[in-house]
C-alpha cells in the first residue's frame, strides 16, 4: 500500500524531470539478474569495454539491488528504483540488460537499449505463453500486455542461434535489430576452457580436485514463490541419501537460479554439497564442473560449449509442462541425456556412470544440439557486440 502511495506521488514528478534531461554519449548503464547480481551478459560485455575501451571517457554505472556486490573497474553503483537509478537511466546512451526493466522506467528515442536476454528458451515465453502462474501474477492476456510494453522499448536483442531468433521475433513481437552474435558470457567457455585456470577456479571455489564434479543447477518453479519476486528453491533430490551413496566418487555444486531466495541449510553436507546462490557467476561453475545436472533450464545450452555430459532430472515434467510452463520442443527426442524422474535412478546412474557408454548413447544427439543450439558460440561475441556499439569517444 505504502510503496503504491509513493509510486502514485514519485512517477509524475519523474516523467517532468526526464523530459528536461538530454542523452549522454558518455553514460552507458548495465544490469543483471534485475538487479540482483553481477553475472551474464552484461557482466562480460562490461568487462570486455574495459579491457578494450578508452573507459576514462564514460561513466559506467551499474544497476544493483545490493551496492555492496563486487564489481571491478572504475564503476558508478546506484540503488535500482532510487533517484540515481532514474537519472542514469534518463541519461544514458546506452542500456545493456539482460531481464525485462520496471515497466514505469522511461527510456529516451535516442538511447539505446540493448536486451542480451538470458538464454535460449524450452520453455514458452512471452506472447507464446497459454497460461501464465508466475508469482501472483496469473492473467495471461495482463501478463502478455505488459510483455509487450516492455519489448517495444528494445532496439537491439542478442539471438544465441537462428532457433532463438525465430521465437523470440514471435514471443516478444520484437521488430527491432536482432543480434545473431551469440551469448558475451559464454566467451569464457572458449578463453577459459583450460587446465590451468580450471585448476585456478578448483582452488578459489575450495573444490575437491579427487572427486568428480556434478553441477545440479535447476529452473525456477513459477508457481513456488515466498512472494513476488521471491521463489522457493524445489527440487525432489534426496540429498543425504546422494551424499550416502555417492560421495565417495562425486561432489555436488548446487547453484540457485538468481529468482531463487535460498532459505536452505546445508551445514549438515560440507564436503558433498557446495553452495552457489544467485551471486555466482554460472559460466565458471560450467568450467569447474564433470557433469551438469539439470531440468528445464536453458543452461543445457551454453553447458553444451563445453561438450561435457548432461544429466535431466525431470521428476516433475508432466506437472511442469500442464500447469506451469509448456516447451517449445519435446526434451525426450532432443536433449542430449537420460531424463530421470526419482532418487534411486539418479543414484544408480551416476554409480554407474561412465563417459563413453554417455557419448556412445548420446554422442550423435548431442552433435545435432551443438549445430541447432550454439552455433555462433565462438569466444568472440563480446567482440562483436562492442564494436556494433562503436565506442571511440
Ligand atoms: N541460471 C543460473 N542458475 C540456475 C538456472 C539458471 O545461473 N540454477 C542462469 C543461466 O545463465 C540460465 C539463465 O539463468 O541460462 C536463465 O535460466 P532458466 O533456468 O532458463 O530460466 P529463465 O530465467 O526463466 O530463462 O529464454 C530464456 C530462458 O529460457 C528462460
Amino acid at each position: 500500500m505504502f510503496k503504491k502511495f509513493v509510486k502514485s506521488l514519485i512517477i509524475p514528478f519523474y516523467k517532468v524531470f526526464f523530459k528536461f534531461l538530454s542523452t549522454k554519449k558518455n553514460i552507458i548503464v548495465f544490469e543483471s539478474g534485475n538487479g540482483r547480481n553481477y553475472t551474464g551478459n552484461p557482466k562480460y560485455v562490461y568487462e570486455y569495454i574495459l579491457d578494450n575501451v578508452d573507459t576514462d571517457k564514460y561513466k559506467l554505472i551499474w544497476s544493483l539491488e545490493d551496492l555492496s556486490i563486487d564489481i571491478p573497474g572504475k564503476v558508478i553503483k546506484v540503488k535500482k528504483n532510487r533517484i540515481k537509478y532514474f537519472y542514469f537511466t534518463a541519461i544514458a546512451q546506452y542500456w545493456v540488460f539482460d531481464t525485462r526493466p520496471p515497466i514505469h522506467l522511461l527510456k529516451k528515442d535516442s538511447c539505446i537499449f540493448i536486451q542480451t536476454w538470458h538464454g535460449t528458451p524450452l520453455k514458452k515465453l512471452g506472447l507464446d505463453m497459454e497460461m501464465v502462474n508466475m508469482g501472483t501474477q496469473t492473467n495471461i492476456e495482463e501478463y502478455k500486455h505488459l510483455f509487450e510494453e516492455n519489448s517495444k522499448h528494445w532496439d537491439v536483442l542478442l539471438s544465441q542461434n537462428p532457433y532463438s531468433s525465430k521465437i523470440f521475433k514471435r514471443a516478444f513481437n520484437f521488430n527491432g535489430k536482432m543480434l545473431e552474435i551469440a551469448y558475451p558470457r559464454n566467451d569464457i567457455l572458449t578463453t577459459g576452457n583450460s587446465e590451468e585456470f580450471i585448476e585456478e577456479l578448483k582452488n578459489s571455489l575450495n573444490l575437491p580436485k579427487n572427486k568428480k564434479i556434478i553441477l545440479y543447477a535447476p529452473t525456477w518453479r513459477d508457481n513456488e514463490f515466498y512472494k513476488n519476486g521471491d521463489y522457493k528453491f524445489v527440487t525432489e533430490i534426496d540429498f543425504k541419501l546422494l551424499e550416502k551413496e555417492l560421495s565417495d566418487e562425486y561432489c555436488i555444486i548446487v547453484k540457485y537460479h538468481y529468482l531463487i531466495k535460498e532459505k536452505e541449510n546445508w551445514e549438515d553436507f560440507n564436503n558433498f554439497v557446495f553452495v552457489a546462490n544467485d551471486l555466482t557467476d554460472i559460466q565458471l561453475l560450467y568450467l569447474a564442473s564433470d557433469i551438469l545436472l539439470t531440468d528445464y533450464s536453458s543452461v543445457m545450452f551454453d553447458y553444451s560449449i563445453l561438450k561435457r555430459p548432461i544429466i535431466f532430472y525431470t521428476y516433475d515434467l508432466e506437472n511442469y509442462k500442464e500447469n506451469i510452463r509448456d516447451f517449445y520442443f519435446n526434451m525426450e527426442n532432443n536433449v542430449p541425456g537420460p531424463l530421470i524422474k526419482d532418487n534411486n535412478d539418479l543414484i544408480n546412474y551416476f554409480k554407474n556412470f561412465n563417459e563413453d557408454a554417455y557419448f556412445n548413447e548420446f554422442g550423435d544427439k548431442y552433435q545435432e544440439f551443438i549445430d541447432k543450439f550454439i552455433p555462433w558460440d565462438d569466444g568472440n561475441s563480446s567482440k562483436m557486440l562492442v564494436d556494433f556499439m562503436d565506442l571511440n569517444l
